[in-house]
């Protein structure tokens, strides 16, 4: 395999399942999308059309022909768990955007799943992981260069959200990149969560209080605060400030040029998480081509996904109860060790 062309089908042809056909197609060495499928069956014919490869109605139909080697899930979140599912029966690879699916259970049925099968199949699409600022801190973290991390400050601020987005989603659909990857640069799980309310701006509305803030706790006692603000109305900006017992280390922000103009003098930052982790999505799907095509899993697992959602479920209890809620998990299986 590792010489072969990967074909991957494509569940769900929304923006970001065309946004990863067009990477893997144009951009990432290896693979190539020869299936896809949508829902609306008009719409993913047309996305098939476009990229040259075979429309499938069914999606459980495309995971297991032989057009497909592995899956790539980008459906709605709520139809994740289906085609992953299908995806380990297969005994196929399977790449599934974040969440792995909304609620606890359902990631915990795909844990399941995939140990039953015996072989770890699922990668779930935390991109962060694989941006090289996160990777900067990641290793000064994990070497402790600079002492025990104590205290992490962070903020996950959008541009704008659409009227569909409620209170719940900071947590369940933008800080669940936070609750990742700070687990990641920390290599431990939560012991508790809390979410606060700070004014709200004028620019929520009736189901969303805006912005935010989420604290955890891990084991050790790190104390990490992450404010969501979704409504800045002009910036896309993720901070992570991590404070070591001998250094405070910042997340770098990707390299942009200097403008001096108007008698000012700044970098522009991005206005977009597309733009402004396209390299790490780049990377992110480029290694799981690799992995993939060696037979592993080398990313964010089912257990990473499962215990992810465990977390933003304490969360959105803490939110709803404002109180701080306790963070109950099982020892990590040693399939996934
Ligand atoms: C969106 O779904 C994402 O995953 C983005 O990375 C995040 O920044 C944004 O807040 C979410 O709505």
């Amino acid at each position: 395999m590792a010489s072969q062309v990967l074909k991957i089908g494509v569940v769900g042809t929304g923006a970001i399942g065309r946004t990863h056909i067009e990477r893997i197609n144009e951009k990432l060495q290896g693979a190539r999308v020869t299936a896809c499928s949508d829902i609306n069956a008009d719409f993913g014919r047309a996305v098939a059309g476009k990229y040259g490869c075979t429309f499938y109605e069914d999606g459980e139909a495309m995971i297991a022909s032989d057009d497909v080697d592995a899956v790539v899930v980008t459906t709605l979140d709520p139809f994740h768990e289906q085609y992953v599912m299908a995806a380990i029966c297969a005994g196929k690879y399977v790449f599934c955007e974040k969440p792995l699916a909304p609620q606890a259970e359902a990631c915990r049925r795909i844990v399941e799943a995939e140990i039953a099968g015996g072989k770890q199949l699922v990668q779930v699409g935390f991109m962060r992981r694989y941006d090289p600022g996160y990777r900067q801190l990641k290793n000064a973290i994990q070497e402790r260069t600079y002492g025990e991390p104590l205290l992490l400050h962070c903020a996950h601020r959008n541009p704008a959200v659409d009227s569909g987005y409620t209170t719940a989603m900071a947590v369940e659909n933008s800080l669940i990149h936070e609750i990742d990857v700070v687990r990641w640069l920390l290599d431990e799980d939560y012991a508790t969560a809390e979410v606060v309310f700070a004014k709200n701006t004028r620019k929520a509305h009736e189901e969303l209080m805006d912005p935010q803030v989420m604290i955890l706790t891990t084991k050790s006692g790190v104390r990490i605060d992450v404010e969501a603000f979704v409504n800045t109305g002009h910036c896309y900006d993720i901070k992570c400030e991590v404070v070591c017992e001998d250094a405070i280390l910042n997340l770098p922000q990707p390299a942009t040029i200097e403008i001096c103009e108007d008698a000012r003098r700044g970098h522009a930052i991005d206005s977009d998480w597309s733009t402004r982790f396209v390299d790490a999505y780049n990377a992110e799907m480029q290694e799981w081509i690799n992995a993939t095509k060696e037979g592993r899993v080398d990313g964010p697992t089912a257990w990473d996904g499962y215990v992810g959602q465990v977390t933003a479920a304490a969360a959105s209890k803490a939110r709803d109860t404002q109180t701080v809620v306790s963070i109950e998990l099982e020892d990590k299986p040693e399939f996934y060790k």
